[in-house]
């Protein structure tokens, strides 16, 4: 399997989140990512391969799922921040302010000029840091995305995006959860204009893919599933009920699959399995899996109890479903396992594939 990793990575390493009270260090670290690269070339799994995708594609493969006002946005964000105070160099921005649309229905499209009020506006929490690399590393994951589902539309079986920052917490004009740009949702969307009518995703990130979730929920051309600590009492709260079913053209078009904090592996396959059901019941033509490997037991900011052995098995589970697949690196914070764990994964993919 090809992998793709993002050459620019490193240059998001935000500082601080705001975690129960308190600035703590970022969970979200560098290191996860080269941990993984460093498995793959390990165990010589795969072909690694950096994005090369020209701007004017990469921008147009983004804006399909994407808010142009939100891109823009992002783009310019660190600029805006710097000139608030040179001193803002040396801090990351992080939102402290948001609207509630709901509450207030206010015009989407009449922004503050003020720019932590637009900082709040685009996103749904403040764990997560916006720094001066951030919108050239999640630019070139999106590429990577991209490429891999260019891969699979080419012919091959399945490629893996490997980057960060992740992905499925963003939504059409909001970042938050550690992700800015939905490379999940950008490379589904690529596989439906590469030509495969109907597309499925399906998320085994600990959280729920609330980003890409709202991205496809009127929208009966792509599935989107999800497996995850039950909102009721997991991050990111507010969606992942089992009854958000999709709306309009969208109904029927969503599965959550909210499981207790505390599940072990036996009941979480239980969930792939009606997963993969639902996936072959829709007549999926290709699959995108955000991966998340913080479904770990030594997960530090998650509940679920899998072991290193079982992604081998979940990678099986997933390679039977027979379709093209892309594979996007989501979360995973118990960073010296998270190499591990992830390959083992893609390992039992190619196994069964
Ligand atoms: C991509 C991804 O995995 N994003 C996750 C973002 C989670 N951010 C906030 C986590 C708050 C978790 N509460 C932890 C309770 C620990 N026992
Ligand atoms: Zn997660």
């Amino acid at each position: 399997m090809k992998t793709f990793h993002n050459p620019m990575h490193q240059r998001h390493a935000g500082r601080q989140e705001m975690f129960r009270g308190r600035l703590v260090p970022c969970h979200e670290v560098p290191d996860r990512l080269d941990f993984v690269l460093a498995e793959l070339r390990r165990r010589a799994q795969g072909e690694l391969r950096v994005p090369s995708l020209d701007d004017t594609r990469l921008e147009a493969a983004i804006t399909r799922v994407h808010d142009p006002a939100y891109v823009r946005f992002l783009a310019g964000a660190w600029d805006e921040w710097v000139a608030l105070d040179p001193a803002n160099a040396g801090r990351d921005a992080l939102p402290s302010v948001w609207p509630l649309p709901a509450r207030h229905g206010f015009r989407t499209d009449r922004l503050p000029e003020n720019f932590a009020a637009r900082l709040g506006r685009f996103s749904f929490d403040s764990g997560s840091p916006l720094m001066a690399g951030t919108w050239v590393a999640a630019r070139a994951g999106a590429a990577c995305a991209i490429e891999a589902a260019q891969a699979v539309l080419a012919g091959d079986r399945a490629a893996f995006a490997l980057t960060r920052p992740p992905g499925h917490h963003a939504g059409p004009d909001y970042f938050g959860g550690y992700c800015f740009l939905n490379n999940a949702a950008i490379a589904a969307q690529a596989l439906r204009d590469g030509g495969h009518d109907r597309v499925a995703v399906l998320d085994i990130d600990y959280h729920h893919g609330n980003g890409t979730q709202t991205i496809f929920y009127e929208r009966a051309d792509v599935l989107t599933v999800s497996i995850h600590g039950d909102p009721r009492t997991e991050y990111p709260f507010f969606l992942g009920h089992a009854d958000e079913t999709g709306a309009g053209d969208g109904t029927g078009a969503n599965l959550n699959l909210p499981l207790p904090r505390g599940t072990g592996f036996v009941d979480w396959c239980k969930a792939l399995e009606r997963a993969l059901e639902a996936v072959d019941g829709f007549g999926a033509q290709a699959l995108v899996v955000p991966m998340g490997l913080d479904t770990f037991e030594g997960d530090p900011i998650s509940g679920f109890r899998l072991r290193s052995g079982d992604y081998e098995t979940v990678g099986r589970m997933l390679a039977a479903a027979g379709l093209p697949t892309v594979l996007t690196f989501e979360g995973g914070y118990a960073v010296a396992e998270v190499g591990t764990n992830a390959v083992n994964l893609l390992e039992g993919f190619c196994r069964a594939a």
